[in-house]
């Protein structure tokens, strides 16, 4: 069994990939199906039908004391994933997987003060995690700069709780359906990471880490079609003022490369085919 946490910066869209493994058994796949196992993975997989079937936004994950009190508390989501590509041997991961909320990344710059997020920080650095998919949205402006110092801090903390050189780090571009993402896909570390968070991948492939490191780009919304890359997004403000994105045409969802981050974190080994 592989535990895996789940971390990025708010809105980098950890829970709505999350959502979208739960569901995705709904969805007619031939080369993998996933099963729900605990109650919070099957409740999450309602929630993404909402998404996909109307297109919602899930809401952002926030601790707030009062529902979340402790680490035991977020929620917790198994699954079951069996692979089965077409003429070649059957494959399965089982991921117990936790979901956390982007405030306790944004915060490693400046520290971690709250008892509570130092506490989220300890468990996912725990001997019994085998890896860690680092989610990130932001490639303009600052996030480079910002992404890199983050960074820095996590090393540090693995450093600190000895893991350095045991835990795995899939580190993921989300949302790479956005057209100045979506050509760099298929090499993300030299098209994606290389060219817009250059600081950052060269830390994170400097030293001890680089081992246990591999790079991806994922995007839970997709393209339109196979010949039709246009995002299948649609960017909506909220009367409050915040924007939001969801599905464009919910039918069309064709979610790329969910899986294989997963594999890579539980199995130490790439998958041969993007799924
Ligand atoms: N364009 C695009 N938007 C997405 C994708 N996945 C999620 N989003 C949107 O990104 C926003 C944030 O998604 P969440 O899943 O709530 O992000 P999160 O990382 O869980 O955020 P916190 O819980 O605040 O840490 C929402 O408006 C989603 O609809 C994607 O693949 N493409
Ligand atoms: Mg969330």
């Amino acid at each position: 069994m592989g535990n895996i946490c789940v971390i990025g910066p708010t809105g980098a869209g950890k829970t709505t990939y999350l959502a979208a493994l739960a569901y995705c058994p709904q969805v007619n796949n031939q080369i993998f199906t996933i099963t729900s196992v605990t109650e919070d993975a099957k409740k999450i997989a309602n929630k993404a039908q909402t998404i996909i079937k109307n297109g919602a936004s899930l809401e952002p994950t926030i601790i707030d004391g009062v529902k979340i009190k402790s680490f035991y508390d977020l929620p917790l989501y198994q699954f079951k994933i069996k692979i089965k590509p077409w003429l070649k041997k059957a494959d399965e991961i089982n991921l117990v997987v936790r979901d956390y909320p982007g405030e306790i990344f944004n915060e490693l710059v400046s520290g971690i003060y709250n008892e509570l997020h130092l506490e989220f920080i300890e468990e996912c650095l725990k001997k019994d995690i085998e890896g860690c998919l680092l989610l990130l949205h932001g490639w303009e402006d600052n996030s480079d700069n910002f992404y890199s110092q983050v960074m820095g801090k996590f090393i540090e903390l693995m450093d600190k709780h000895d893991r350095s050189q045991n835990l795995r780090i899939a580190v993921a571009m989300s949302k790479c359906e956005r057209g100045e993402l979506w050509p760099g896909r298929l090499d993300p570390e030299n098209d994606i990471f290389n060219v817009h968070l250059p600081r950052t991948k060269s830390l994170l492939r400097q030293g001890i880490l680089a081992q246990n490191l591999q790079f991806y780009a994922i995007s839970t919304f997709g393209v339109l079609e196979r010949n039709d890359p246009r995002p299948n997004r649609q960017d909506e403000t909220d009367q409050i003022g915040s924007s939001r994105s969801i599905l464009r045409i919910p039918k069309k969802w064709r979610p790329y490369n969910l899986i294989s981050p997963l594999y890579w974190l539980s199995k130490g080994k790439r998958m041969r085919y993007g799924v």
